[in-house]
């Protein structure tokens, strides 16, 4: 059993005082011997890891995934083999807020996903809207620039985002979710999770279907009310990870049902949406639901910077059975995610006890900063080898992303289908999916936000990307912004 019971450095040396420096006499000068005090000064500096760019703000948990029904005929993946039950661990995060912003700010939320599968950790890492903001991952640094902070006062500006919008009018069907209910839900316990990207399942014969994921909470979809949110966050900036960690606490454990939408492999060329466009849905009645199993967080974090802030998703982190798929936004963050995790937790990140595979790990990654976990001496740092290092082994290994392309290099737009635009979807959404009462809330969220808009010719572009939506809601819109400037 460890003593801890007295105060030591950081390498196990006993200390003599916790509240007086080392000085020469009662009133004299501190040594530079006082070694304690350096080290505990210079550990204190160096306490932050730089905080997500995107997802600063947010909290997590551990729990199980249950595979409870056979989807085998779709993936080989042990992790959704009928009986398999995997570990896991679960972020939740708003988009645009640095550390310590609001959890009850207006955004969407992240829905990160890590499972420490038999076959390497798989990652799925979604939000809570099954579509996003733009479907080409050049534009993110330039959508995420307008959606924070202006360069010279540093403060956030309603023009600059619909600026940006109103000229991305793929950007529509994301906004209406944002603008609408599920931009402020109640809990993290009560708002759906999606993989947001169609990706690739293949089973056993090597047969491939294209997937989407989708996470329905089991506590019922709830959210608040603007002025609900705005009272919160002037109340408990942590409210969401205060509901989330006091329920896991109370044994109260929240949990989620995953479905998958399949789509036969042929049928992507042909389908009426571009199916690898992460601003659409496949709507259900094309590619119903098809349950798989179900996620349950049990279990809080012990430390939250080792295990939360640390924790690193990665969309690069397959396992066989699963594999990318043409979505240009899942190819850009394919490369991002890792990248951002070598600069912000270091470049053994992967090493650390949270981020660990619970399997063997054969890479041929040696030394870096922090290296934690190392091979034999006796094996061979290098490959090919004759002296039993390990060796690839295709059979092992997650598939290719396998979908036949060719063609020149150019710089374009993905493949139109019959029915791709850019506000079908949105306008899909507002009329034949929210209620009277939704539709009055969303209303009332773009009048207030495009009514902080002070550039007149930006305004009447948030107007008629609205009308490009619902030609009804745009006259709404128009009239309610009049209204607001005659008083
Ligand atoms: Fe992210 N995103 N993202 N994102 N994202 C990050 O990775 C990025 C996108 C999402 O709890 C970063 O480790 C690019 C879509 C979540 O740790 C960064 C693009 C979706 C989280 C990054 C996107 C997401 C991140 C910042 C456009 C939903 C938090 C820190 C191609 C489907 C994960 C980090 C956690 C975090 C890049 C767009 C969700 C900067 C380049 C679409 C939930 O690498």
């Amino acid at each position: 059993m460890s003593d801890t019971s007295y105060t030591t450095t950081n390498t196990g040396n006993p200390v003599a005082a916790d509240s007086q420096s080392l000085t020469v006499g009662a009133d004299g000068a501190i040594p530079l011997i006082d070694t304690y005090l350096t080290e505990k000064l210079a550990h204190f500096n160096r306490e932050r890891v730089p905080e997500r760019v995107v997802h600063a703000k947010g909290g997590g948990a551990f729990g199980v995934f249950e595979t409870t029904e056979d989807v085998s005929r779709f993936t080989r993946a042990a992790v959704f083999q009928q009986g398999t039950t995997t570990e896991m661990l679960a972020r939740f995060s708003t988009v645009a807020g640095e550390q310590g912003s609001p959890d009850t700010w207006r955004d969407p939320r992240g829905f990160a996903l890590k499972f420490y599968t038999s076959e390497g950790n798989y990652d799925l890492v979604g939000n809570n809207t099954p579509v996003f903001f733009i479907r080409d991952g050049i534009k993110f640094p330039d959508f995420i620039h307008s959606q924070k902070r202006l360069p010279g006062s540093n403060l956030r500006n309603n023009d600059m985002q619909w600026d940006f919008w109103s000229q991305s009018p793929e950007s529509a069907h994301q906004v209406t979710w944002l603008m609408g209910d599920r931009g402020l839900p109640a809990s993290w316990r009560k708002m759906d999770g999606f993989g947001s990207h169609t990706y690739q399942w293949i089973n056993a014969e090597g047969e491939r279907f294209w997937v989407k994921y989708h996470f329905k909470t089991n506590q019922g979809i709830e959210v608040l009310s603007a002025e609900q949110a705005t009272e919160i966050a002037g109340q408990d900036a942590d409210f969401h990870q205060h509901d989330l960690y006091t329920n896991i606490a109370d044994g109260n454990f929240p949990s989620w049902t995953l479905s998958v939408q399949v789509m036969p492999y042929e049928e992507a060329k042909t389908y009426r949406f571009n199916p690898f466009d992460v601003t659409k849905v496949w709507p259900h009645a094309d590619y119903p639901l098809i349950r798989v199993g179900t996620m349950t967080l049990n279990r809080n974090a012990e430390n939250y910077f080792a295990q939360i802030e640390q924790a690193t998703f990665s969309p690069a982190n397959f396992v066989p059975g699963i594999a990318a798929s043409p979505d240009r936004m899942l190819q850009a963050r394919i490369f991002s995610y890792a990248d951002a995790q070598r600069y912000r937790v270091g470049v053994n990140h992967a090493q650390l006890p949270v981020n660990a595979a619970k399997t063997q790990v054969n890479s041929y990654s040696k030394d870096g900063a922090a290296r934690i976990d190392f091979p034999p001496a006796n094996r061979p740092v290098y490959a090919p080898n004759s002296f039993g290092g390990p060796h690839a082994d295709p059979a092992r290994a997650a598939e290719s992303t396998g979908w036949q392309n060719d063609g020149e290099l150019l710089h374009t737009s993905a493949t139109l289908h019959a029915e791709d635009d850019d506000f079908g979807q949105a306008g899909t959404l507002y009329r034949d999916v929210m209620d009277d009462d939704q539709k009055a809330r969303l209303l009332a969220q773009i009048t207030g936000h495009v009514g902080a808009v002070v550039n007149d010719e930006i305004r009447a572009r948030a107007i008629a990307y609205w009308s490009n939506v619902d030609i009804e809601l745009g006259a709404k819109l128009g009239a309610a912004l009049a209204m607001r400037a005659a008083v």
